[in-house]
């Protein structure tokens, strides 16, 4: 199926996708897959508008009926599930079983939250006077903007509106101007889920949930908002510097999921098949194109030469290609603008000591409009300033260490804190690796690599990488308001610590 086809089978109106502004091409070949309409931010603001009305009516809805909804969506993304990952690799460029992946992750999450629509917990807290109660509620918060990346063009939606429409929350979504299609799609499957809701008697306001396509412009009309009680942005830490300052100066709350630095230390003791196999997925899935891809290895100096040499062998043999074509592992990079950063970072490294294996271009004949890259190794000498930045592309530096304190000092020596793993089967090391003095990251792991989270976890991280969590655990109470109450249930009106203010 191609585009026009998919967005028809998932009920996406062809005047939708044509005759807009932004122009939308496919990152496997550079074919046009449509002309979507771009919002301005008048219109972002009639939507926030819209979206405070719903809120307004949606926080009355009992939670486990919120749920309901989800529940719905999630039957929708289910029954589509093809569809939309085919669409997700058409317009992110993603291997098919990560397009799928992505759909899945999707899925999961809308299962998480179902239970969670029943699990809105506060706490009962002993108070210190007589005939007193304290407890605490979790109440609906307001309009949450999503600002979401095109890398995970969907599911990071998927993570933020799973939790807010049960948390009572209305949502708008500002997707990346590269994969406005992936998200039109999206918003019509959840509207089949509202119809569906609605059929079975279930109150749904009308704009719960709605998309705003566009530019950076239309972003910031909605980071300026005052009636957008929470922004969770997804994607470059440049962009986080733009909108947590804007978001901080109205007191509004920012949930920020920016750049990752993630290092794999590979210590003497390691299984080296089981790193090698996580470092190729971590390093050069999804064409390097993940926050959490693995952009460094710290090896110990006597495994060093032995996983490095086989890291290399494996990474030549990697299949480059059509990414909707079985057994291509690597697909196209977004744009030109992130074939020129990787070479800009190779040349960067080059002078700064690296031995550069592949990176080069691929595929230019049979595809001129197209971006494809040889993955990547570099053998650094040293953890130099090309190292220390992101480049989004699948570049990977590798490191050597003597001891493990040395490693982690290397690992967290970045500017970036969101994704780290060890693989090691020495106890001692893989608990040194997790405790207060080890990875500085929001996730550490044992024995897998730095990307491929699942949803039931909190997800990100430290430093420049924002600080904020999605997804699992308890990231649900970002989207949530939280309320202290006593209950004085006695005659007598005690003052706490012990005041006194009788007349
Ligand atoms: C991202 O790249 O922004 O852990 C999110 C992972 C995925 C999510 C990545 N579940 O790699």
């Amino acid at each position: 199926m191609n585009a026009q086809e998919v967005l028809n089978a998932l009920g996406v109106p062809a005047a939708a996708v044509t005759g807009g502004s932004l122009k939308v091409r496919s990152p496997i070949d550079g074919a046009p897959l449509g002309a979507v309409h771009e919002a301005t931010p008048a219109q972002m603001s009639e939507a926030v508008a819209r979206a405070h009305d719903a809120f307004l009516q949606w926080r009355t809805v009992p939670a486990p009926k919120r749920g309901e909804l989800v529940r719905l969506f999630g039957e929708e993304l289910r029954a589509n599930k093809a569809a939309l990952a085919r669409l997700v690799s058409l317009e992110a460029g993603k291997v098919s079983s990560e397009g799928e992946g992505e759909v899945q992750e999707m899925i999961d999450i809308c299962d998480f939250a179902v239970g969670q629509s029943r699990q809105l917990h506060g706490l009962t807290i002993a108070s210190e006077r007589p005939g007193h109660r304290m407890m605490e509620q979790y109440l609906p918060l307001g309009v949450v903007g999503i600002i979401s990346a095109f890398n995970f063009p969907v599911a990071v939606w998927a993570w933020n509106a799973a939790l807010a429409l049960v948390a009572g929350d209305s949502c708008i979504w500002k997707p990346s101007e590269k994969t406005p299609l992936t998200a039109l799609a999206t918003q019509a499957l959840f509207e089949k889920a509202v119809a569906a809701f609605v059929a079975q008697g279930g109150k749904a306001p009308a704009h719960l949930s709605q998309v705003l396509n566009g530019r950076a412009a239309v972003g910031e009309a909605m980071v300026d908002d005052h009636r957008v009680a929470l922004v969770s942005a997804t994607g470059s830490t440049r962009m986080g510097r733009a909108v947590g300052p804007r978001v901080a100066a109205r007191f509004g709350r920012c949930l920020l999921e920016l750049g990752g630095n993630n290092a794999i230390i590979v210590t003497p003791s390691a299984d080296l098949d089981l790193a090698v196999r996580g470092i190729l997925f971590g390093a050069y899935g999804t064409a390097g194109q993940r926050c959490t891809t693995t952009r460094r290895v710290i090896a110990h100096a006597s495994i060093h030469d032995e996983l490095v040499a086989r890291l290399d062998r494996a990474r030549a043999q990697l299949k480059i290609g059509d990414p909707t074509v079985a057994g291509h592992l690597i697909g196209p990079l977004i744009d030109a603008a992130a074939f020129d950063a990787m070479q800009q970072a190779l040349a960067d490294a080059r002078v700064q000591g690296g031995e550069v294996s592949g990176g080069g271009r691929a595929l230019a004949e049979q595809y001129p409009d197209a971006w494809y890259a040889v993955p990547a190794l570099v053998r650094m000498p040293a953890q130099t300033e090309v190292v220390k930045r992101e480049t989004f592309a699948p570049v990977l530096y590798t490191l050597k260490y003597e001891t493990l304190e040395q490693a982690i000092a290397l690992q967290n020596d970045v500017p970036q804190g969101l994704s780290s793993a060890i693989f090691t089967n020495d106890v001692r090391e893989a608990e040194a690796f997790m405790s207060a003095s080890g990875s500085d990251c929001g996730i550490a792991n044992v024995n897998i690599g730095t990307s491929g989270a699942e949803i039931g976890g909190a997800f990100g991280g430290e430093k420049e990488t924002g600080g904020g969590r999605e997804s699992g655990s308890d990231a649900w109470k970002a989207y949530m308001r939280r309320t202290t109450n006593t209950v004085n249930y006695s005659r007598e009106l005690p003052l706490a610590q012990g005041v006194k203010f009788d007349i």
